[in-house]
C-alpha cells in the first residue's frame, strides 16, 4: 500500500513537471522566447539542487533506516572467527567508495546549478594541468592499493588450509537439482572415498566405495545440520550436475560447487544458534510475531535458525536447496554424533551390494567388544548372579567345534576373566528341541566344555570355569518357528561366585 502511494506521488510530480514545462512554453509566445528561456534555466538549476539534497537525504536515510537487517551490522555481525575480518573489509571500501560517491554526486548537480547559463559569462579556457593529473592518478592508486593488499590478507587467511594435523571436523556436500547432499565421517573422522561409476540412484547417490572402511560408518543428515561451536570445520563441497553454491550467510561462507572440481571452505563457528538468538532479541524487528496471523506465535528471535542455501540460480527448484544449520555446544554435539545412524550398516550392509556379506567387519568385532564388556560390568555389579548371552559364539552345524569368528567375542571374555580372577563363572550349552533329548543333552555339554577349554587355553584359571550342557530344557524362546528355535541354541556365561 505504502509503496503504491509513494509511486502514485512521483507520477503526479512528474506530471505538474510536464505541465509547468507546456506552461513556459505558452507564455514564452506571449512573453518573448528570451526571458522565458532564462527563467526555464534557473527553475531547472534550482531543481538539480533540490534533487540533490533530496536525493542524499534518501540514500543515507535508508542505509541508515535497513542498516539491522543487513549482514555485518546491528544484530547480523559474523557467527564466524573470519567473517568479521571480511565484514571490515566490506566496511572500508564502503567507506571509500562511499566517499567518491558523495562528493561526484555533489559536484554533479552543484555544477549544474552554479554553471547555469549566463550571458555575460565568458567560458575559461583550461586545456591542461599537471598536478591535477597527479592528484586524480595518485591518490585512487593509493586506495585501490590499500583495498586490494587488505583483501588478499583477508584472502589469503580465509582460504588457508587445515594443516597437518590440526584438530578439525571435515563433512562433504554434494549439490544437485535440487537438494544437498551432506554427508559426516562417523567415528573414524575420515570420510570415505567415492567414485562417480559407482553411483546407484536410490541405493548409493555419492558412490561411495563401499571396500573402503572409511565409508562404513559415514553418514548423512536430514534437513538439520549440526555442528560444534569453537572447532574448525573443513566443508569439502561438490556437485553432481550443474553448478551450485554453497553459502552459509551468517558465517560467511560461500562457495560454488562445481561438478568435477571439488572446492573446499574452511570456518570457525563462534556463536551457537541459542546465543545468536538472545542477541537477536533486543532487535525490535526480531520481536515480532513469527507467523502475523496467529497471535500466539512465537517471536522472530525465538525461531530464528541458521540456514545452509544455493546461492546460484540452478534451476526452478533452486528455492528448495535449503537446510538448518544448528550450532550447538561440544557436548550437545557429542549426544547428537552419538545417535547418528551409519548409512552402509542400515542400507547397505549383508544386501547384494555388500562386498563384505557375511563377513565380520573390524567395526563390528570392536562393537562386540565393547557390548560384551558392558554386560560384564554390570553383570559383576548387580546383587543377583546374572547371565549374559554370547551372542557372537557360534559351532559348526550339528558339532561343538567352534566357528573361527566366535573368538572374537571369546577372546574379550577371557580377557575380562584374568582381570577378574576372583569371579567364578558357569558356561551353559543350550540346544532347541528338535531331534533327539539325549543326543542335545549330550551336544550341549560338549559345546560348553570347548567353550572352557578355548578359555582355558587362553589362560583364564581352571578352578574359575565351570560347564555345564542344559539340552533342550531351558529354553528362552518358542521351538515352534525357526527364529525361536535360533533364540533357544545359545551358550550362555553366568556368574557364579564373585
Ligand atoms: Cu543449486
Amino acid at each position: 500500500m505504502t509503496a503504491l502511494v509513494i509511486i502514485a506521488i512521483v507520477v503526479l510530480v512528474a506530471i505538474i513537471l510536464v505541465q509547468l514545462g507546456r506552461l513556459s512554453e505558452v507564455s514564452a509566445v506571449i512573453r518573448g522566447e528570451e526571458l522565458a528561456e532564462e527563467q526555464q534555466n534557473n527553475r531547472t538549476a534550482i531543481f538539480m539542487v533540490v534533487f540533490l539534497i533530496g536525493f542524499l537525504i534518501f540514500c543515507i536515510g535508508s542505509a541508515w533506516m535497513y542498516k539491522d537487517r543487513m549482514l555485518a551490522y546491528g544484530p547480523h555481525e559474523s557467527a564466524s572467527a573470519h567473517g568479521g575480518q571480511l565484514d571490515s573489509l566490506f566496511n572500508t571500501t564502503l567507506f571509500f567508495t562511499g566517499i567518491v560517491f558523495i562528493l561526484t554526486h555533489i559536484a554533479l548537480f552543484w555544477f549544474s546549478y552554479k554553471y547555469k547559463e549566463d550571458k555575460n559569462r565568458i567560458a575559461y579556457f583550461f586545456p591542461h594541468s599537471l598536478k591535477l593529473e597527479i592528484y586524480w592518478t595518485v591518490i585512487p592508486a593509493v586506495v585501490m592499493a590499500y583495498l586490494v593488499i587488505q583483501g588478499l590478507i583477508a584472502w589469503n587467511a580465509t582460504m588457508a588450509d587445515i594443516k597437518p594435523g590440526e584438530d578439525h571436523i571435515e563433512i562433504e556436500a554434494t549439490g544437485y537439482q535440487f537438494a544437498w547432499d551432506v554427508r559426516y565421517p562417523g567415528a573414524d573422522g575420515k570420510i570415505g572415498t567415492k567414485n562417480y561409476k559407482l553411483i546407484q540412484p536410490g541405493t548409493n547417490p555419492l558412490g561411495q566405495d563401499w571396500t573402503d572402511e572409511k565409508n562404513h560408518d559415514d553418514f548423512f543428515v536430514g534437513d538439520e545440520l549440526v555442528l560444534p561451536v569453537g572447532k574448525k570445520i573443513r566443508v569439502r563441497i561438490t556437485a553432481k550436475d550443474v553448478l551450485h553454491n554453497f553459502y552459509l550467510p551468517h558465517f560467511r561462507v560461500k562457495m560454488d560447487a562445481i561438478p568435477g572440481l571439488p572446492t573446499h571452505f574452511i570456518f570457525t563457528p563462534i556463536k551457537t544458534t541459542a546465543e545468536y538468538r538472545q542477541e537477536l532479541k533486543d532487535y525490535p524487528e526480531w520481536q515480532e510475531l513469527s507467523d502475523p496471523l496467529d497471535p500466539e506465535s512465537p517471536q522472530r528471535w525465538e525461531v530464528f535458525d541458521y540456514e545452509l542455501a544455493c546461492s546460484e540460480l540452478c534451476g526452478t527448484g533452486h528455492w528448495a536447496m535449503r537446510k538448518r544449520l544448528t550450532i550447538v555446544s561440544q557436548e550437545e554435539y557429542d549426544v547428537w554424533f552419538a545417535q547418528q545412524q551409519s548409512y552402509y550398516m542400515n542400507n547397505i550392509r549383508n544386501t547384494k551390494d555388500d562386498p563384505y556379506a557375511g563377513q565380520l567387519l573390524g567395526m563390528e568385532i570392536k562393537n562386540r567388544a565393547r557390548e560384551i564388556k558392558a554386560e560384564f560390568a554390570s553383570a559383576i555389579s548387580a546383587d543377583t548372579m546374572s547371565t549374559i548371552r554370547l551372542k557372537n559364539v557360534f559351532y559348526n552345524t550339528g558339532s561343538a567345534e567352534l566357528k573361527d569368528d566366535s573368538k572374537y567375542e571369546l577372546d574379550e571374555v577371557a580377557r575380562i576373566l584374568k582381570e577378574n580372577s576372583n569371579v567364578k563363572v558357569e558356561l551353559g550349552g543350550h540346544t532347541d528341541s528338535q531331534g533327539d533329548d539325549t543326543m542335545n543333552q549330550n551336544l550341549s555339554q560338549l559345546r560348553a566344555t570347548s567353550v572352557v577349554n578355548y578359555l582355558q587355553k587362553k589362560g583364564v584359571m581352571a578352578n574359575n570355569l565351570v560347564s555345564k550342557g542344559y539340552g533342550e530344557n531351558s529354553p528362552i524362546d518358542t521351538n515352534d518357528t525357526e527364529e525361536g528355535r535360533q533364540n533357544n541354541r545359545r551358550t550362555e556365561l553366568r556368574i557364579i561366585s564373585k
